[in-house]
């Protein structure tokens, strides 16, 4: 029998100061559409303080980076973050300390959408769907951004509403068109969502209709795994290693689901799957800024305040990667060459239940950071300042 301890194969200490560098790279991105006053379709409750513009997102979106030093690229969400401007916001955020990240596309809140978007019958809604991609390409120079991130609510009610096959084509064809207008380092990046709004089918539900389709695009296509879309008992982290086999993982928008796409705070509903899915990254040493896969939030905050809600999603990332590089990955590859079931997955189990709140004061203390970014951010005074100067702030997300 295999011996489980943290302390077996190579050495503990080593792991944790791997770790500590590991950690000191990661970087996580924040969604403007956080910061906003968001809702279900029930009731959207506002904030005091919650950001009248794109400008005021991305100073918010900066504290978070300023407490926890992890967050230092906003996504953005087009229309919602129209401007007259787009270099002057990315001024604004390297002013506040910060980058414009993925620019997302939305094709699911105008009237002619009604029948879909790249996959709708009408040549003339998909000729429209198609300009909007490459006004977001326009965005994406103005901005710097590398990525232009794609979700479609397209999809069917009802069997025999459309043609299944021929929207596929049609899908094809329409990314085949913005995938030739992307700049040399650019991304299309392909998100897939299994359900909603359309319930009977949807036209890009899965892993693997979106990794086909990025396969024959080329090289410039990776996916998106938005670990709130799937069936529930997914084994989301199988997902991620066939991908990052594929070299086509290229992003996650993080949160938390207890249902359907619940976007909670990311590791609040199952902490135990982000450290599952983070042990893959690890595992494949796929958590190095450079390998290409973007660890994105996509979450909203409807009832807690927001920039705590996304400090909160910041700390909980780091603790679930904090415990997967503490995975003693000798003593795993010999349990599992040995065959015994229980000790390997007692070595797995041994990282996971380690208290890495410590490690991570020590990183942020390294660092010059607050041991506490959730205290320090409420000690601040910003919450308290915003809410004194500003008044009438937005819906983010849907209905924006
Ligand atoms: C769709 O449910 C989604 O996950 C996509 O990423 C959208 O861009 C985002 O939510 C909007 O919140
Ligand atoms: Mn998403
Ligand atoms: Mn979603």
């Amino acid at each position: 029998m295999t011996t489980t301890t943290a302390t077996s194969g190579s050495s503990a200490s080593n792991r944790r100061d791997a770790a500590l560098v590991a950690l000191r790279a990661q970087t996580i991105e924040l969604p403007s559409w956080a910061f906003g006053n968001s809702g279900t379709r029930f009731k959207v409750f506002s904030t005091p303080g919650v950001p009248r513009d794109p400008y005021e997102k991305i100073s918010d979106a900066a504290q978070v980076h300023r407490f926890t030093g992890a967050a230092p690229r906003v996504s953005l969400h087009i229309p919602w973050d129209l401007v007259d401007d787009f270099g002057k916001l990315a001024a604004h955020a390297a002013d506040e300390g910060v980058a414009i990240g993925a620019i997302n596309s939305n094709v699911f809140q105008d009237d002619d959408y009604r029948l879909g978007s790249l996959c709708n019958p009408d040549p003339r809604v998909r000729a429209k769907a198609v300009r909007h991609h490459l006004d977001c390409l326009d965005v994406m120079r103005q901005t710097g951004s590398r990525d232009l991130k794609v979700w479609l609510a397209d999809g069917l009610n009802y069997p025999g509403q459309d043609d299944l096959r021929a929207r596929q084509d049609r899908l094809a064809e329409g990314l085949r068109q913005i995938y030739a207008e992307l700049d040399p380092g650019m991304r299309l990046l392909l998100e897939y969502k299994f359900f909603e709004p359309a319930f009977y089918a949807t036209d890009v539900p899965d892993w693997g209709t979106s990794l086909l389709h990025c396969l024959a695009l080329g090289p410039q296509a990776e996916v998106v795994l938005d670990t709130g879309h799937h069936a529930p008992g997914t084994n989301i982290e199988f997902v991620v290693a066939q991908l990052l086999r594929a070299g086509r993982l290229g992003a996650f928008d993080f949160n938390s689901r207890f249902y359907a796409d619940d976007d909670l705070i990311v590791g609040a509903a199952d902490p135990f799957q982000l450290f599952r899915i983070m042990n893959e990254i690890v595992r494949a040493d796929a958590l190095r800024p450079d390998s290409g896969v973007n660890f994105m939030l996509d979450q909203c905050h409807n009832i807690e305040p927001k920039i705590p809600g996304q400090i909160r999603s910041v700390t909980n990332v780091q603790e679930a990667t904090a415990k997967a590089l503490l995975v003693d990955r000798e003593a795993l590859a010999a349990a599992q060459a040995a065959g015994d079931v229980l000790g390997a997955n007692g070595v797995l189990m041994d990282a996971y239940n380690t208290d890495v709140r410590p490690l991570l004061v020590e990183l942020r203390e390294a660092q010059g950071l607050p041991a506490d970014p959730y205290a320090a951010y409420a000690g601040s005074g910003y919450a308290e300042r915003i809410a004194a100067d500003r008044v009438g702030g937005h819906q983010a997300g849907w209905g924006a």
